[in-house]
């Protein structure tokens, strides 16, 4: 096989250094500190490329980037078109609604008619229909947890790993839309000669 592998991994966050060590763990050797937007492997069929995890689906979908490690959060919101080939059991968390502890919504149901702030308005959408729940959604791009403290909304669908910042912002959850973790991910065309990292 003379084909370079592209590796697409997230530049900076919470999947950045996890991603790195799993792909040393395959062996890989790179280096980190000189790190432009691309890093040279020792092994010279093989490139990482650096990006924001948002993005990475898109390299990979394309076949700008033969392999990419990301959320199944953002590949599920996005319903792009690549393969799960492996779990990678880092990056966990969950999309949860939730709500003011105070709030006299109690569970999903009683969101009819109710406004929910979300990063993930596709996830969340399939999630009321299939419990047919009527509820607006409004997007937000970050800082979901303080909209029902500023009366943007009264719950909200976002992602949690410890708690701590619903418990901050004085939310309690009422549901769970799906656990997440990280995942290397393919172009759909098949994975031939790549059986290594997998
Ligand atoms: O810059 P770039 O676009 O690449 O990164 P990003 O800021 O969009 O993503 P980043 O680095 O925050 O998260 C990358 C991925 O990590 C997500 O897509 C998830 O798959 C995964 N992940 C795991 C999380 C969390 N845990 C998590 N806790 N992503 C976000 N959070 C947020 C959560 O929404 C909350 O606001 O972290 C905050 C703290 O969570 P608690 O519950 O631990 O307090
Ligand atoms: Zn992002």
């Amino acid at each position: 096989m003379n084909k370079k592998i592209r590796i697409a991994v997230q530049s900076k966050g919470r999947l950045a250094k996890a991603s790195l060590k799993f792909l040393a763990s395959l062996g890989l050797k790179f280096n980190v500190e000189k790190r432009t937007l691309l890093a040279k492997c020792d092994n010279p069929k093989v490139e990482i490329i650096f990006l924001r995890d948002d993005d990475i689906p898109k390299y990979v979908e394309q076949g700008f980037a033969d392999f990419g490690i990301v959320g199944e959060n953002v590949i599920c919101e996005k319903k792009f078109q690549v393969k799960v080939v492996k779990k990678l059991n880092f990056g966990l968390c969950s999309l949860v609604i939730a709500v003011p502890v105070k709030s006299l919504i109690k569970v999903v149901e009683d969101l009819t008619g109710q406004r929910i702030a979300t990063s993930y308005p596709n996830l969340l959408k399939s999630f009321l229909e299939q419990r047919e729940i009527s509820a607006a959604v409004f997007k937000l791009k970050g800082s979901v947890e303080v909209a029902p403290a500023l009366n943007f909304g009264d719950a909200i669908c976002d992602l949690t790993q410890s708690g701590k910042t619903l418990k901050e912002n004085g939310l309690k959850v009422i549901d769970k839309v799906m656990d997440s973790q990280a995942v290397l991910i393919a172009a759909p065309l098949g994975l031939m000669d790549f059986d290594f990292l997998i």
